[in-house]
Parts: structure tokens; sequence; C-alpha cells
């Protein structure tokens, strides 16, 4: 009998031990990250957006954390994904221009997500130009990829076309993979969208959602660039660089089987849906008004908006779609969701649109995080960090090390409203010049205060802003009275951040200047 209770008695502090440990087992979490392309914060209404409501990406920042000062160190598509994926800065993973390829032959943060246990996918736009290790399961865009009917590429390298709206089409993808998937294992996926990048092709049932809305002009839309060499030589205005028949579809031409045309294969549907929309209306429209000058400048700029507003729609109903599939699931409580752009986006400010330039639009992007039972519903953060640390960090939340050659660091303390020492600067190094938006290389830092940065190339110059008093990047302070103290020491740090990032291209640019 004392045999048989002392059975019964370990029998049961097992149980009681296995349902104890269950929820302990729960807790390495889920991640999808869900990462969108060209999405300004000036377009979500959590940033406190007037353009557009977003109610799914503001679900995710008030149930969790909202980040306001993400910068990414070179603003830019493929190389924000390539420092994503290893941690590094680009001079150091080699990717520093968009349209090259990505050297998968460099340790990934994912593979090291493998090893600890976890399954990893890669669900539509990746854009590095070759499949990196890593990663379970790869449907990836072909390159920048296509609105309407892409194209797919899985990780045996072969082709498929799918029908239909891009940004659907990689909610179902992934949806089909988190059903399909090895339950007994962790997740972590990255949904890539190719929303909202040029030339901002909406959806069929967002076309003409915000026509009749009207966009106030950004403050600066009319910049003129007094002081600041850089932002006079750019080709990226909506006034010049915007064209009108490819970028806002006035009398497009849905027939032309030469060269890249977006509406190659299209459905007959489809380009009646196009057809009634863009030229019944809006090229009607243009014709009728015969605008020059301003008039034509600020037509633009409306349709503009109303392109990539309605783009952006589709993309955060997608959002919705996938948070309402976790909670259906079961999976809700277990998995960190993040959405992020690659970079930010200019929506008129300085006249403009694309990104590149270390001025607040573009080096800042979204960032906005849930992670139920350690993130606190409804968390700020103000801390300047940067997308260098988004590989650190997801290795710390799904309890994986952070391996030393990294040159991010985890913000998870942030995000738990901990006390913690953080970094003062975030480094910044861009590349591309001249194609295709005229502007020149520049390295720089981001401080809580003040952006420095030194543009090289076609001309060599300084500029310094202080964020706080000028956040719109309009009054270059460098060389001005009162600010040699304060450019000595930000010189100083950037130094610092240029030998600890190992930058030797930019380290013997500065110390040209300092032997001057
Ligand atoms: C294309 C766009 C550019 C854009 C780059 C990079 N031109 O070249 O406007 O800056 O992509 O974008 S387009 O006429 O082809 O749309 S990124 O998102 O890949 O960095
Ligand atoms: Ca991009």
């Amino acid at each position: 009998m004392y045999r048989i209770l002392c059975l019964l008695s370990i029998l049961f502090t097992s149980v009681a031990f296995a349902q104890k440990a269950a929820p302990q087992g729960k807790r390495r979490p889920n991640v999808i990250f869900i990462l969108s392309d060209d999405h300004a914060y000036q377009a979500i209404s959590a940033y406190g957006s007037k353009l557009a409501q977003t109610p799914s990406i503001d679900r995710i920042a008030s149930q969790g954390a909202i980040l306001y000062n993400n910068v990414v160190t070179n603003s830019i598509c493929g190389p924000s994904r390539a420092v994503l994926l290893t941690g590094k800065h680009s001079h150091i993973n080699g990717y520093k221009l968009n349209e090259k390829q990505f050297d998968v032959n460099q340790p990934v943060f994912s593979e090291q997500l493998q090893q600890n246990g976890y399954q990893t996918a890669w669900i539509g736009k990746m854009h590095l130009g070759a499949l990196p290790n890593g990663f379970d399961y790869l449907n990836v865009l072909p390159g920048q990829g296509q609105y309407y009917n892409p194209d797919f590429i899985n990780s045996k390298n072969e082709k498929v076309k799918y029908t239909g709206y891009v940004t659907d089409i990689i909610t179902q993808l992934s949806e089909e993979w988190l059903n399909k998937r090895d339950t007994v294992k962790p997740f972590f996926l990255v949904v890539g969208h190719k929303a909202t990048h040029r030339e901002w092709l909406p959806a069929i049932e967002d076309l003409g959602y915000y026509d009749n809305v009207n966009f106030p002009l950004p403050p600066t839309f009319y910049d003129e660039y007094i002081g600041r060499i850089a932002a006079q030589k750019q080709d990226m205005t909506i006034d010049k660089t915007m064209r009108l028949k490819e970028d806002l579809k006035v009398h497009a031409d849905y027939d032309s089987e030469t060269g890249y045309n977006p509406y190659n294969g299209f459905t007959p549907e489809q380009k009646t849906a196009f057809y009634n929309y863009y030229e019944k209306k809006v090229s009607k429209e243009f014709d009728e008004k015969n605008l020059s000058g301003k008039a034509l400048v600020e037509w633009k700029y409306q349709r503009y908006m109303q392109d990539y507003l309605a783009t952006a729609r589709s993309l955060d109903r997608n959002i919705g779609k996938l948070l309402d599939y976790l909670d259906q699931h079961g999976l809700a409580e277990n998995t960190v969701v993040i959405y992020a752009s690659d970079q930010g986006f200019y929506l008129g400010e300085h006249g403009w649109f694309d990104k590149r330039f270390i001025y607040e639009q573009s080096l800042k992007t979204p960032f906005v995080i849930r992670y139920p039972g350690v993130i606190k519903p409804g968390t700020k953060v103000d801390a300047v960090v940067s997308n260098l640390d988004w590989a650190p960090t997801l290795l710390n939340v799904t309890g994986t090390s952070v391996p030393a050659q990294m040159q991010g660091q985890s913000f998870l303390p942030l995000l738990k409203g901990q006390k913690t020492s953080w970094k003062s600067a975030a480094y910044y190094h861009y590349y591309e010049y001249p194609m295709p938006h005229n502007v020149p290389p520049h390295f720089g830092i981001r401080t809580e205060q003040y952006t420095l940065a030194r543009f090289y190339g076609p001309d060599n110059a300084w500029e310094l802003y202080d964020i706080k008093k000028d956040p719109q990047n309009l009054n270059n302070l460098y060389g001005k009275k009162g600010y040699e103290k304060i450019i000595s020491t930000l010189k100083a740090q950037l130094k610092k951040e240029i030998v600890q990032a190992k930058d030797n291209e930019a380290l013997k640019i500065l110390d040209g200047d300092i032997n001057e």
C-alpha cells in the first residue's frame, strides 16, 4: 500500500510539474516580422499621421511598443535588409548599393535561430539578388517584384506566377506556411511586403479611395535648399522627377509589350478596372484642367498621395488579416509581432519622394512591436535605436545568444521599460550615387538632439542640424557662430563611431579633413 501511495505521489508530482513547466516552455515565443518597403511613418496614424488611418499597425503599437526614433544605417532597400540579416553595417556585410548580390557565404542571424530550434521562413519581398542561408522556407519576389500577378522564387530556385494582388498573395502564402508548419517548433517568419514601393499600384478595391480628400502640402514642400548643396542637386522632386505616365498613370500604356511595363500580364478584369479609373477619370481630369506651374506640381502631389496611401490601405488591411489569423489560431499570446519598413520615405517634404538622405523622414523608419506579457501595452520608446540593432534584439527575444561580431545591440530592455545604459549615437553611411536620384554619398551620426553629416563625392560639405529646434532639417548650422564647441564634440563622437564601426573609407575622409 505504502509503495502504491509513493508511486501515486511521484506520478502526481510529475504531472503537477509537467503542468507547471508547460507555460514556461510556451514562453519561447514565435516571431512574425512584417517588413514593408518605403512606408513612411508620416503615413501611419499611430505616429500621429492625419493623412490616413492605419488601424492594424496602430493595433500592434497600442498592444505593445512604438519606437519614435528607429533610424536606419543606410536608407535604401537591399542594404537595409542585409543589415537586418547580418547585424552588421553595409561596409562590413558588403551590400552597400541596391541591385548587387548579397554575399550568402556570411553568417546571418536566422541560422542562429535555426540552431536554437526555430523553423524559419521569409515570404515576399527580399531584394538581395541572392537567396541567403538560414531559412527553412523561402518564397520571395525576384528583385523589386510586381504588384499584379507576380512571380515568386522558392527555395528550390523555381519561378512560380500567382494571379492577383501582391499584398494579398503574400498574406495568403504566409498563412499557408503557418498552416503547414511543424507545430512542435517555435517559428520565425518574415513577411516582406512590396507595398508601398514606387510606382504605387493600389489594389483594385482601393482605387479612388482618397479621391475626395485634399491633402495639405507639407510646410517644406517649396524648400529652396538654402545652405544644403546636396539637397540642391538631388533628382527626386515631385515637380521634376516624378513621371506623369509611369508614376501617376496619366495616359498609361496598358498594352505595350516592349520594355518594362507593370501592366504586362494584367488580366482583362484588372486592365478594365485600371483603365476605368486612371484613363476615364484621372487622365480625363488631367486633360481638362490643363495645368502648369505650381498648380501642376500640387496636382501631382495630390495624385501621389492618393496612390501611395491607397497602396498602403491594402498593406494595413493585410496586416490586420494576419493579426486575426493569430487570434483565430490561438497564436497571438505567444507570438511577437513586429511591423517595420526598410527605411522612411518623403511624402512631399522638401518637395520630394524617395529616401537616401540622412534627414529625418528617410533616416527614421516606423517600428512597432507587440510581445504579450513582456512588453507593456502603450510603451513608447524615444531612444535612438537603429536597424543594426534588429538582429541582436530578435536573437535576444528568442533566447538565442548574440554573436560578438554583430555591431548592434539588443534594445529589448528598452522595450521592457528597464533602466539600461544605451548608446548616445547611431552611425549612418549612404553610398549609391549618382543613379537613380543623384543623392551624393555621405556619412554621419544622429544623436538625440543633433544630426552631423559629411557629404563627399561631387562636393565636400558638412551639415549640422538641431533636431529639437529644426526637426525638418532646414537650417544647416555647420560653420555658424556659436556652434564651434558642439561641432568639435560631435566630430569627436563621429570619429569614435567610425572607428567602432570599422569604416575605413569614412575614417580616411575624416582624417583628411582634420589634417587640412
Ligand atoms: C527603383 C525606383 C527608384 C528607387 C529605387 C530603390 N525607380 O529604381 O525610385 O529609389 O528603386 O528603391 S522605379 O522607376 O523603378 O520605380 S528601393 O526600395 O529598392 O531602395
Ligand atoms: Ca525600400
